[in-house]
């Protein structure tokens, strides 16, 4: 079977120290668990930022900074910067670190409830012009679908020109608000994308690790991290992303699936070869 690419969503831009003292909100904690993330096996790095006091933020010159010092310590991984922010942030601010020279940055192809009061809003415009956008920067897309008719829609605006090859799919399940991460909503999920293309999968909570062994099972390629999901298994927290990754990496090798380095993730998904000095 094909390498499998481990994801790691570090940090996050809701879950704080109180739920999890591991999530990082200075540079040097995000670059510590990118770090540990990458050596556990991670070749990709989804990051959000925050301020020294835990804020999440999509300032440009936070993620510069952080991503160069990630870069020093992770000479190659892929860093994946987040344009879906916090809830509420406005489409410009989101889109902040795109106007840095990165490789692959987060797609978010829907609206949805986020719990509570909550609506992470993504009209049918944000995602053409996040696409666009994605596209003239030389930008490798994450398309995030939270439930199905995301796909949906990122199939329908394939066909009529508003995104481009290749496609690669996260599928984010068992958000408050989306489609539940049950086997039944996987298979479906993973029936409703074309054949040819690359799916990763995301279970939040409770149902990360079945997500993840299901998704090494079929072929597809895992994200986890303190972002996602806190508990390494019920009711026992992780210690750090690190230990996260490497509970993938444990059931990968019950399935012979080997880990893709950051170099061969890029082969898999098709992003260009990248240069060091040039991008972040
Ligand atoms: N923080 C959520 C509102 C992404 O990174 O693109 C959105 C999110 C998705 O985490
Ligand atoms: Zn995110």
């Amino acid at each position: 079977m094909n390498k499998l690419i481990i994801t790691c969503a570090i940090s996050g831009a809701e879950v704080t120290k109180k739920e999890h003292p591991a999530i990082p909100y200075t540079i040097e904690e995000t670059v510590e668990q990118a770090y540990l993330a990458y050596k556990a096996g991670a070749s990709i790095i989804h990051l959000h930022v925050r301020k020294d006091d835990g804020t999440p933020t999509q300032s440009k010159i936070r993620y510069e900074k952080t991503m160069k010092a990630i870069r020093k310590k992770c000479p190659d991984v892929i860093i994946q910067p987040s344009t879906g922010g916090a809830v509420g942030m406005s489409r410009k601010t989101r889109l902040k670190p795109t106007e840095l020279p990165i490789e692959m940055a987060t797609l978010d192809c829907g609206t949805l409830n986020f719990g509570g009061d909550d609506i992470f809003v993504n009209t049918e415009n944000d995602i053409k012009f996040f696409a666009k956008t994605m596209k003239e920067k030389n930008i490798f897309p994450e398309l995030e679908c939270f439930e199905k008719g995301h796909i949906d829609t990122v199939l329908r605006l394939y066909k009529k020109g508003f995104m481009f090859d290749p496609l690669h799919f996260s599928f984010v399940l068992g958000v408050n608000g989306g489609m539940t991460g049950e086997e039944r909503d996987f298979h479906f999920m993973r029936e409703s994308i074309p054949e040819h293309v690359t799916y990763s999968v995301a279970g939040i909570g409770r149902y990360e690790f079945s997500l993840a062994e299901l998704s090494i099972k079929h072929g597809g390629h895992v994200r986890v991290g303190l972002e996602d999901n806190i508990y390494i298994e019920k009711g026992v927290r992780a210690k750090d992303n690190k230990e996260l990754v490497e509970k993938v990496v444990e059931i990968a090798k019950r399935y012979h699936r080997e880990i893709a380095s950051p170099k061969e993730a890029r082969q898999i998904l098709g992003i260009k070869e990248f240069n060091h000095e040039s991008i972040l």
